[in-house]
């Protein structure tokens, strides 16, 4: 059966996968955002509906003051015996912690911490054993160390040993150990998160080692390939109920003809075979956007279209907040809408919980529309932002300057702004706002009446990951925001559209 990749669209780094049963659960990196870590459903590996979050409370997810691309790193998900366990790290607070549930579609326990440093912890459940893999330090080398774990305390129960400094790339990561036969396979992502990312593995008659590298690492790599995806790596394998393996992986869709990617590292999938006890992965250990394979159940069509009039009692699931949320300034209203009551944290506060409310962007071309009930006060802004960080955002909102009414763009990349005005001098008190994005910019318009008007456009290369100051790992939302005021949020809606090389005008 032939499907389409990424499996996941948008920024949803890092996947990890298992199975119970016929069904498969993954999960994927959240960093400053909150709920963290969503959990995904599937019973074919390519549709993935969002089910629930691992960590949807402040004990289990403090992110004070994280800075952008802070906070929750690669997650691990496991299930054994009933449990389903799941361990990442929060680098702003805490470091390696493990949580569990026996209902994944609820809550999760609170944290069981590790006191192991490092990043990308991963579980094997093993013969009653229960080993941690993660990255750590020797020497002033990147190594992977190994040690039995507590999966129900975090309790350390043995001292940590290097069993991999990786196999020739730099930055071995993303360890995940799985038995498999009468070996141990030890698979790493290496070469860096970027356009050199490879997925390698080697193995073992012992977790502890020694280890011996597959013949033809790297299984899975894109360093080399002139593809629409690049950066693959980070992975995670898993066996179906018919004894077929499959591989996940993270992939960047870049903007076409160029190295910028602005809507985040993403979730593919590939089948995986083995040969003389080795994996061959994909397409001679390449992916492509389209696949075949031996999927355990028919693919239903994927639909990017999204509306939310705020009607039901609770937060749609694809809804996000910036780190730990003011809760009390988001007001789902019994006649529908939502009320977003603004603070003086603005979109460009470090490290901070602006009123925010936001989606992933799912595709480079997309478009998303709000439309608002606001009577502005002075200074206050109200509006629809296409959001990657603090430092990099470019918004469209309506403001209050003296008594006039003023619909504007701010463009923000780096420590540069600059504003787009329109004077509003019939503003009555509702507003609409719309963003379309393509693979040059993000074009925002906003309506009144009955047309829609061009404020200004931002290029899509500001929000990209490879421009940010700091090294970042996120991608672009899609929000409402409001600050200094209330504005009112009666729908949004995204459209979002896969591109066609066809299509593409040549930058
Ligand atoms: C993650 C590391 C990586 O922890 O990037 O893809 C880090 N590789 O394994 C953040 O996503």
């Amino acid at each position: 059966m032939t499907y389409k990749n990424p499996v996941i669209r948008g920024y949803h780094p890092d996947p990890s996968i298992c199975r119970a049963g016929k069904d498969f659960y993954m999960v994927a990196s959240t960093f400053e955002f909150f709920p963290g870590v969503p959990i995904f459903h599937s019973k074919n590996l390519v549709n993935w509906e969002l089910i629930s979050y691992c960590l949807t409370d402040e004990e289990q997810l403090p992110l004070e003051g994280c800075r952008p691309s802070g906070g929750i790193f690669a997650p691990t998900i496991r299930y054994h015996d009933g449990i389903f366990y799941m361990i990442t790290t929060n680098i702003t607070g805490g470091g390696n912690f493990i949580v569990h549930t026996r209902d994944i579609r609820g809550k999760w326990s609170t944290p069981a911490w590790v006191d192991q440093p490092g990043i990308d912890p991963s579980l094997l459940f093993d013969g009653g054993k229960v080993y941690f893999t993660g990255t750590g330090f020797e020497n002033g080398q990147q190594v992977i160390h190994l040690f039995q774990v507590d999966p129900m305390t975090g309790e350390r129960l043995e001292n940590p040993v290097a069993i991999s400094e990786g196999c020739g790339g730099i930055c071995p990561e993303a360890p995940h150990l799985y038995r498999i036969g009468e070996y141990y396979y030890l698979t790493l992502a290496e070469g860096g998160t970027e356009y050199g990312h490879m997925v390698t593995i080697q193995r073992s008659k012992s977790p502890y080692g020694p280890y011996e590298p597959c013949p033809h690492n790297p299984i899975l790599t894109h360093r080399h390939l002139n593809s629409p995806i690049k950066a693959t790596g980070h992975a995670d394998i898993v066996e179906d109920q018919n004894g077929n393996w499959w591989l996940v992986c993270l992939g960047i869709r870049p903007l076409p003809h160029n190295m910028l990617h602005n809507i985040g590292r993403e979730t593919f999938l590939t089948p995986m075979t083995w040969r003389d006890g080795w994996p061959i992965v994909g397409n001679g250990g390449t992916i492509a956007m389209e696949m075949d394979g031996p999927l355990p159940a028919g693919v239903e069509p994927v639909s990017f279209d999204f509306e939310d009039y705020f009607s039901e009692d609770r937060f749609h699931l694809r809804w996000n907040w910036l780190r730990n949320p003011e809760i009390n300034n988001y007001t789902l209203r019994s006649q529908g809408g939502v009320a977003l009551t603004g603070s003086d944290i603005t979109l460009s506060t470090p490290d901070a919980s602006p009123t925010w409310l936001g989606i992933r962007q799912p595709e480079i071309h997309a478009e998303a529309q709000a439309e608002f009930i606001v009577n502005p006060v002075e200074g206050q802004r109200s509006g629809l932002t296409a959001y990657y960080a603090d430092g990099y955002h470019y918004g469209a909102y309506v403001t209050k300057e003296g008594d006039q009414v003023y619909a504007c763009l701010t463009l923000r990349v780096h420590n540069i702004e600059q504003t787009f005005r329109r004077l509003l001098p019939d503003y009555q008190d509702s507003i609409a706002f719309k963003a379309v994005a393509d693979e040059r910019a993000y074009h925002f318009y906003y309506k009144t009446a009955e047309e829609w008007v061009l404020l200004g456009s931002g290029l899509a290369a500001g929000l990209c990951t490879e421009a940010t100051w700091q090294m970042t790992f996120t991608g672009t939302y899609f929000a409402l925001f409001s600050e200094r005021g209330e504005a009112i949020c009666t729908r949004f809606a995204m459209n979002a559209y896969e591109y066609d090389e066809n299509k593409m005008r040549r930058l």
